[in-house]
């Protein structure tokens, strides 16, 4: 209807979702967001200036106060702009790159961006994964609309400015 008001875009809001077996801890990301940019297809570290999805798995749960340690990892996923390349990065434990890093897939609906990432048990360092075992945990999405990352949404700080595992939350594998 000519002249009726519009939804508002948004800019960017996310949901995360968990689900594991054995051998494999799967997570779901559905994030809206208005322009979808990432151009930092010539050094993957860099992958979080643009759209992207980063975990931080603070594995023993120890809650290091100041820097990820060997046991830890901060892995993400990204879709390139122009053509839609996928990515995968694994920041942390150094020596960063790509190895170790999960598979994802996306998918795509207007504004809609619904990823899919699943990590190995010894991608997070485990023989398996086991009911109750505790990891400390936090997701990050960043959003870069046309000039570089302008934003990003965490589920706990600890990971955006600086890293901090002693800030994330619990994520316990429940049976
Ligand atoms: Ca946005
Ligand atoms: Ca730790
Ligand atoms: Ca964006």
């Amino acid at each position: 209807m000519a002249g009726a008001p519009q939804p508002p875009v948004v800019d960017l809001s996310a949901y995360v979702a968990v689900q594991w077996n054995t051998d494999a801890l799967c997570l779901a990301v559905m994030v809206t967001d208005d322009v979808h940019r990432n151009v930092e297809s010539a050094d993957s570290t860099y992958l979080w200036r643009g759209d992207s999805i980063q975990f931080a798995f603070d594995v023993d749960h120890d809650g290091d106060d100041a820097a990820y340690f060997t046991e830890d990892r901060e892995l993400g996923c990204a879709v390139l702009s122009p053509d839609s390349q996928l990515r995968t990065y694994r920041w942390a434990p150094t020596p960063a790159g790509a190895t170790g890093s999960g598979t994802c897939s996306v998918q795509n609906a207007d504004n809609t961006w619904y990823y899919e990432v699943c990590y190995t048990a010894a991608e997070l360092g485990q023989p398996a994964f086991t009911a109750g075992t505790v990891f400390g945990f936090c997701a990050m999405v960043n959003d870069d609309d046309g000039a570089g990352r302008d934003q990003w949404l965490e589920l706990t700080p600890g990971m955006g400015t600086g890293k901090q595992p002693s800030l994330f939350r619990a994520l316990e594998l429940a049976p």
